[in-house]
């Protein structure tokens, strides 16, 4: 086995939404939990991410008179894809994958939980100013290093690792360790933004 990790690894929203039968399957996104599973034994501390969103959240397409769901909407924080009804606060879709190895997860961080807003990434709210409280908690905890792994790679991962970086923590994604959505390109967005950001790439079996 490789040698430990003296970063802080966070698995990024492994829910059953995100899994093929779910509201909002990411195609293979079951693929990622033997591989995350493996890869977090690597890591002395990790936390966990977790959509999760109140019924008739404003990112839902339901909610939104005449949309349908991979629409986008103009919101006040700016534009914003518009999903299938998705994780939302207490449903089996919410839930974490039953394979996901969870119990030594030291901190589950929610977010999207309010009404009006977004949350894709683990630090920011999609006004990129609201604060989820992750930074002030790996900070005090004294983590200048994260490595990112999950669901998806082109929204929830990649606004984490551009954040992560935005807050000067070194950032490395396990690019074998997430999964997309790829809608209109948003994959190869995703990456040249975090490449252009200085996030790292690795993939699991790297020491
Ligand atoms: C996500 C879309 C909506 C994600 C969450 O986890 O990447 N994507 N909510
Ligand atoms: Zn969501």
């Amino acid at each position: 086995m490789a040698k430990k990790d003296s970063g802080i690894l966070i698995i990024v929203d492994v829910q059953n939404d995100f899994c093929p039968g779910g509201a909002l399957a990411v195609p293979q996104g079951d693929a990622v939990v033997p591989i995350i599973n493996r890869l977090s034994t690597r890591f002395d501390h990790r936390v966990l991410t977790q959509d999760w969103h109140p019924a008739g959240h404003s990112s839902f397409a339901s909610s939104h008179a005449g949309k349908a769901p991979f629409e986008t909407a103009d919101m006040p924080y700016g534009t914003q894809v518009l999903w299938p009804d998705h994780c939302v606060q207490g449903s089996t879709g919410a839930a974490f994958h039953p394979d996901l190895a969870v119990d030594r997860a030291e901190l589950v961080i929610r977010k999207g939980f309010r009404p009006a807003i977004d949350s894709y990434s683990a630090f920011f709210e999609n006004d990129r100013a609201t604060p989820t409280g992750l930074a002030g908690y790996l900070q005090e905890r004294g983590f200048d290093r994260v490595v990112l792994a999950g669901l998806a790679m082109d929204f929830c991962v990649a606004f984490s690792a551009l954040d992560a970086r935005r807050l000067g923590f070194a950032t490395t994604v396990v690019t074998d360790a997430c999964r997309a959505i790829d809608l209109n390109g948003s994959l190869a967005a995703a990456m040249a933004d975090m490449t252009a950001a200085g996030v790292g790439f690795m993939t699991a079996d790297a020491a």
